[in-house]
This record gives structure tokens, C-alpha cells and sequence, in this order.
């Protein structure tokens, strides 16, 4: 098993081959040092993490204090306990986390509406399909209707999900129906979206919820208002506008950068303007434009979940992952970082004045001093975009010396629920069956989603494809989004030919029958979605039990920083996933002569689990991580009564086995192939 190093010492200054495993990354951490510049990776080493914030001892909701429960037995100036205080400090990031989400929802909502009206200046219906069948799901008439009265009924229905204030936010109709029962049984079922938002602040002011298994209660009801709500809702509607996404040839690492274009990076979460500005590059006006101020256009790519939004749909490379926000600006080669909303570091606008590159704010939720704001408008959307990317044309004639590390790979992104459906059983047969079938035949020993952000408290990218490339030597079927996926579509685990050669032999068949790479990226980290949806169609499909809980999946973010990833892994954890988190514990903290100052933590493993069926852990090490899935994945394999797992049974079949039979003499290959010579 590689080598791993989950944590580094605050107190030296990393070199950049121990703060990344990424050669592009190490190349621009050593020009930040060249040119005495800091960036997150340096940061981090020189402030060490606060050690009563990060553990969940410090509880700062009211101005009696800051309180530092650090000593035994102590409490907050109220008489908050610990165990208060962790839960307070976790919900109110879930609820943080479901806000970002939901209210990317949201916008998106607005902008269907707009678009079924004609006020969405260059956008159109892409998936009318899509549209049809979700629609349908809601009881909305689809037959003798166009898709924009469709659309705007739609619209309505989803902009009513979040101001919704009593009864059942929709999208969970889409769950098992076992776990929808257990919701309602357990009374976490989510009434509208900002209503679970709002109770979660409301229940964390002073004076309000003090039981800690109460308030994560309602930490459960907010974060299903992110996955089953808001989230999924965003990922419907992205592709209902930008089209479904299905696989596609892309690439990845800042080596995308070109050295005679215009560089324009796209960086943040909404894919609104990001689409048009995908389409402005195409425009024959702005082609000109660009060859007139002496590029020969303009090179698109994006950064974090943008990045994938535009990938998968239309193949935009990615420059990297969120720690390469900065690497990109090092390079000396973008003309202009165009953000949105979501991990975007206020360091940008400082680094980019070392350089010629503008860093331009277009939401209207998200300014930041010292950059050129250029406010997105829908109704004016092309016209927006275009303008941007004239501004950034007009930047070229500054562009000083480059560096742009020659590293990128070649990846597949774009496996969306809809296509994984029929690549596995065609246009009339799409089925998850067989899927199912290899788990239960054990080809497929299981699932595992590994997904999220990157960290500077941890070496760049090597969680991700550590416990990525072990898995699937296990025989673990990989889904990735966010973050994790381009980490690994780095080292080529996103392209079936690259990635075959290192997967057990069972998972190999399976690949190679389907004609898919082990890992399937599946998009942003909204669309996380996707991967619910997926788990839930396993069990529809049959064979796999009756329930997400049944089914041998593990959930794994083991770079995690943001409060999105708490949320999302409180939701799958809610919906019956083990998941594992790397890095910090936020509630670790404890009080060493109290025996149940640990009350959080072990709830969340224990006490969610038995509610739950799914529970949260975190865990330092990518060796503990993988020993943990591996053991879920088998027991669920064993309670199931599926064969355990035996890598020995497969690998005879396959394209593997076809090359090695071309190879041999004509009389052993007649041996090999029917048994005796012909
Ligand atoms: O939403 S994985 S660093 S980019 S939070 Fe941010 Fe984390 Fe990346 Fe996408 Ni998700």
C-alpha cells in the first residue's frame, strides 16, 4: 500500500513535493517561493489550525464569551456543556453548507422560469426529455404542452420547495419508499428548504436547544433539505438547460493552459454564466476579437465544481482543483479568473497583482475588494458574457513571462444517473440490473463514492487517489465528484485504458463488457444527487435489499474542508451511508476525566447508525479508511447472503485474457480457445 502522510507539521514550511503529489502543482509552489509569494499551501503551514476551534471546544454564538470549554468538567458562561457546543458549532455549518447548496437551487429555479418566459437572453431548453419526465414525476401535465409551459410550471413548483412551510419538500418522493417511511417515523422528513435553514440558526441563538441529540436531529431535517432538496434540485435543472451530461473526451491540470490564447479561467459553482460564457468563445465576434489583440482565441477552462459543470457537459478542461486556484495565477498565463459563488479565496486578488490577471466577481452575493466586479444578469446573459471575455481580451496585451506547466491527462467525465441507466442495458433495456448482478455475482465486491474538496492540512490530492487506486484493486466500482475527480482524473483513473491495468480482475470484466472506466466522474458536488439517485434505482432494481442502508456503498471525503461537505455527508449518512471523513474532526474535542465527553462523536457513529441504518466517522489515515469500506462493504456483502468476496473466481474472460491468446502460437491459441486443436 503507498506511503501516506495525512497531516504536516505546522511548524516547518513544506517543500512543494510534500505539499502536493501533483508535478504541476509542485512546479507552481516552487515559482510561489522564487517569487516570495504565499498561497494556501504555505499558509497553512505557518498557522497552525486553532487547537479549541477544531476540535469543537469553543463556542461563540454570544458575547458573554468566546468560551473555551478546555478544562474538565468546565462549561460555557450559560452552563453549555461540550457536548452542546459541538452540536451547535456542527449544525450550524450543515446548515451553512445547505444554504450554498440550495440557494444555487434556487438561482436556477429563477433562471428556468426566466428561460420558459423568453427573458433568459441565450439560453434555451436543452433536455426537453429530462424536462417531460420530471415534470411527470410531480403529476405536472406534460401531453399538448410546449417545454417552456412545462418549464415555467416547473419552476414554480421548485421555487415553492423553498418557502414551502408545511408538509413534504417534493424531491424526496424520489427516495426508497422504506426510507422515505423512516423519515416520516423519525419526523426528519424536510418541510421546505430555508424553513429547516432558518430553525437550525433559530435553535443555535443563546438560550434555545440544549440537548445535543436534539439539535443533530434537526442537523439530519436541514441536510436532507440540501440532498433530497435543494441540490437535487439544481442538478435537474442544470440539466434541463445544459443538457444531461453523457460521456466525453476532456482534460485535466493546468498544463490546459495555452501559451497563444487568451486564457480565461471560470472558477466557482454556477453553471448559469459559465454556460454562456462557453458559448461567447464560439462567437465568430469574439474570435476576431481575440486575433485581433494578437492570440489565436480564446482558451476556456475552469476551476472546482465550475470546472466540472463545464467539463462534463462540454468538455472544457479542467485546470485543476480548488487548491489550484492560485497555481493558475502563478502561471502568469490567465488573463482573467471569472468567479461566482462558493471556495473562492480572497487571496486571488492579492496574488493576481503580482501578475497582469483581473479577477472579476459576477454574483451579486459575492464582491471582493480590490476586484473588477461585472455583475451576472440573465436577461442579459451573452451579452454579459461577451463583455467579459472583451475585458479579458484587452488584458492579453499585459501578459508578461509564463510558466505553464506541461501536465495535464486525458479523462471521460460525464457519467450522469440517466447514462449510467443505458450504458448498462441500452435505449429499451436501460436497467440497473446489471450493476446488481456483478455486485451479487461479486465481480463488483461494491460501491464507493470518493468525493470532495482538497485541504492544505493535507498532502495535495494523495487521500484521493491513495484510497481510489487500493479500492479498486479491491474490486470497488469508484464514483467521484467535486474535487475528488479531478484529483484522480490526474493520475488517469478516469480513462478505462490508463485505469484497467490496476483494478482487480472482476471489476475489469465488468469494465470491459460495459465499456466504462472503474471511476465514474459524475459531476459538481451538487450533483451528488446523482449519486442518491443511483443508489436508490440499485434498490428499486432488486437483489440488493430494500433499502440504501442494505446496499455494500461507502461514502468517503477524505480531504474534506467545507461546510458543504458536512452537509453532504450528513445526508448520505441520513439516507443509510456509511461515510468516513479524513482530516479534522470538528467534534473531537473532550474532556479527559469525563467518560461520556465524547457524546457527539460516538453519536454520529453509533447513535445515527441505529436511527439510520448509515453513520459518520472520521479517520485520519487512508490506510483506516480503506480497511473501514473494505469491512463495511463485506459485512453488508454477508448480511445480504452474497458470496464473499473471492477475487480468484474472475479474471479469466476479458479483454486482458483476448490479448494474451492473440499472442500465442496458432495450435495453443486453438488450445486456449476451444478446449483442443482444430
Ligand atoms: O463544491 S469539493 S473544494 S469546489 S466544496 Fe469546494 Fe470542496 Fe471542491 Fe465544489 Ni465541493
Amino acid at each position: 500500500m503507498a506511503e501516506t502522510e495525512s497531516t504536516t507539521s505546522r511548524r516547518k514550511r513544506r517543500t512543494p513535493e510534500e505539499a502536493s503529489i501533483d508535478p504541476a502543482a509542485q512546479e507552481m509552489l516552487a515559482v510561489a517561493e522564487q517569487i516570495g509569494v504565499t498561497t494556501a499551501f504555505s499558509r497553512a503551514d505557518l498557522m497552525a489550525p486553532c487547537n479549541i476551534g477544531a476540535v469543537g471546544m469553543c463556542c461563540s454564538l454570544c458575547a458573554m464569551g468566546p468560551c473555551r470549554l478546555t478544562k474538565d468538567g468546565s462549561t460555557g458562561i450559560c452552563g453549555a456543556t461540550i457536548d452542546t457546543v459541538q452540536a451547535r458549532n456542527f449544525i450550524r455549518s450543515v446548515a451553512a453548507g445547505s444554504a450554498a447548496h440550495s440557494d444555487h437551487g434556487r438561482d436556477l429555479a429563477f433562471t428556468l422560469k426566466a428561460v420558459a418566459n423568453g427573458e433568459a437572453e441565450g439560453y434555451s431548453i436543452r433536455d426537453i426529455a429530462k424536462l417531460r419526465n420530471i415534470a411527470a414525476g410531480y403529476d405536472i401535465p406534460i401531453e399538448d404542452r410546449s417545454p417552456e409551459e412545462i418549464a415555467d410550471e416547473l419552476a414554480d413548483l421548485y421555487i415553492a420547495q423553498f418557502g414551502q412551510q408545511r408538509g413534504t419538500l417534493l424531491p424526496t418522493r424520489r427516495a426508497p419508499e422504506k426510507r422515505r417511511k423512516l423519515w416520516d417515523e423519525l419526523g426528519v422528513t424536510p418541510r421546505g428548504v430555508d424553513r429547516e435553514v432558518v430553525e437550525a440558526l433559530h435553535r443555535t441563538h443563546m438560550g434555545d436547544d440544549q440537548e445535543f441529540s436534539h439539535i443533530l436531529h434537526h442537523a439530519v431535517r436541514t441536510s436532507l433539505a440540501d440532498g433530497w432538496g435543494g441540490s437535487m434540485i439544481a442538478t435537474d435543472i442544470s440539466d434541463i438547460l445544459f443538457g444531461t451530461p453523457a460521456p466525453l473526451l476532456g482534460e485535466a491540470n493546468l498544463g490546459v493552459l495555452k501559451d497563444d490564447m487568451v486564457n480565461v479561467v471560470v472558477h466557482g459553482h454556477e453553471p448559469s454564466l459559465s454556460q454562456m460564457i462557453v458559448a461567447a468563445t464560439q462567437d465568430p465576434e469574439i474570435i476576431e476579437y481575440a486575433k485581433a489583440a494578437g492570440a489565436e482565441g480564446v482558451s476556456l477552462s475552469g476551476i472546482c465544481c465550475t470546472a466540472n459543470e463545464i467539463l462534463m457537459r462540454q468538455g472544457i478542461p479542467a485546470a485543476g482543483n480548488f487548491l489550484q486556484q492560485e497555481l493558475a495565477i502563478l502561471t502568469g498565463a490567465v488573463e482573467a479568473m471569472v468567479v461566482d459563488v462558493q471556495c473562492i479565496m480572497q487571496a486571488l486578488v492579492g496574488l493576481a497583482e503580482n501578475f497582469h490577471t483581473k479577477i472579476i466577481t459576477t454574483s451579486p452575493k459575492v464582491h471582493i475588494k480590490g476586484a473588477t466586479h461585472m455583475e451576472f444578469d440573465e436577461s442579459k446573459a451573452l451579452t454579459i458574457a461577451k463583455d467579459i471575455l472583451k475585458f479579458a481580451i484587452d488584458n492579453y496585451a499585459h501578459r508578461g513571462e509564463t510558466k505553464i506547466p506541461d501536465y495535464k491527462s486525458l479523462l471521460i467525465p460525464g457519467f450522469s444517473h440517466e447514462y449510467i441507466n443505458y450504458m448498462l442495458g441500452g435505449s429499451y433495456r436501460a436497467s440497473f440490473r446489471p450493476l446488481n448482478d456483478a455486485i451479487m455475482s461479486g465481480r463488483i465486491r461494491g460501491v464507493a463514492a470518493v468525493v470532495g474538496c482538497t485541504n492544505p492540512r493535507v498532502k495535495h490530492d494523495l487521500m484521493h487517489t491513495t484510497i481510489t487506486e487500493e479500492l479498486l484493486k479491491e474490486d470497488v466500482l469508484v464514483v467521484e465528484t467535486g474535487c475528488s475527480a479531478i484529483a484522480n482524473a490526474k493520475l488517469g483513473f478516469l480513462l478505462g485504458d490508463v485505469a484497467l491495468d490496476r483494478v482487480g480482475p472482476g471489476l475489469r470484466e465488468i469494465c470491459e463488457a460495459v465499456g466504462i472506466p472503474p471511476v465514474l466522474h459524475m459531476g459538481s458536488c451538487v450533483d451528488n444527487t446523482r449519486i442518491l439517485t443511483v443508489l436508490t434505482q440499485m434498490v428499486e432494481e432488486g437483489g440488493l435489499g430494500d433499502d440504501i442502508d442494505q446496499l455494500p456503498a461507502v461514502g468517503l471525503a477524505p480531504e474534506w474542508m467545507s461546510e458543504k461537505a458536512l452537509s453532504i455527508a450528513t445526508y448520505f449518512v441520513a439516507s443509510g451511508v456509511y461515510v468516513i471523513m479524513g482530516g479534522s474532526n470538528p467534534v473531537e474535542g473532550r474532556e479527559e476525566k469525563v467518560p461520556d465527553s465524547v457524546l457527539v462523536a460516538d453519536y454520529m457513529r453509533d447513535g445515527w447508525e441505529e436511527l439510520y441504518g448509515g453513520k459518520l466517522e472520521f479517520l485520519k489515515e487512508a490506510d483506516e479508511m480503506i480497511r473501514c469500506t473494505l469491512e463495511t462493504i463485506d459485512r453488508k456483502r454477508a448480511d445480504l447472503g452474497l458470496p464473499e468476496y473471492d477475487p480468484t473466481r474472475f479474471g479469466q474472460s476479458g479483454d486482458a485474457r483476448m490479448e494474451e491468446i492473440d499472442a500465442l502460437p496458432i495450435e495453443e491459441r486453438r488450445l486456449a480457445l476451444y478446449g483442443q486443436p482444430k
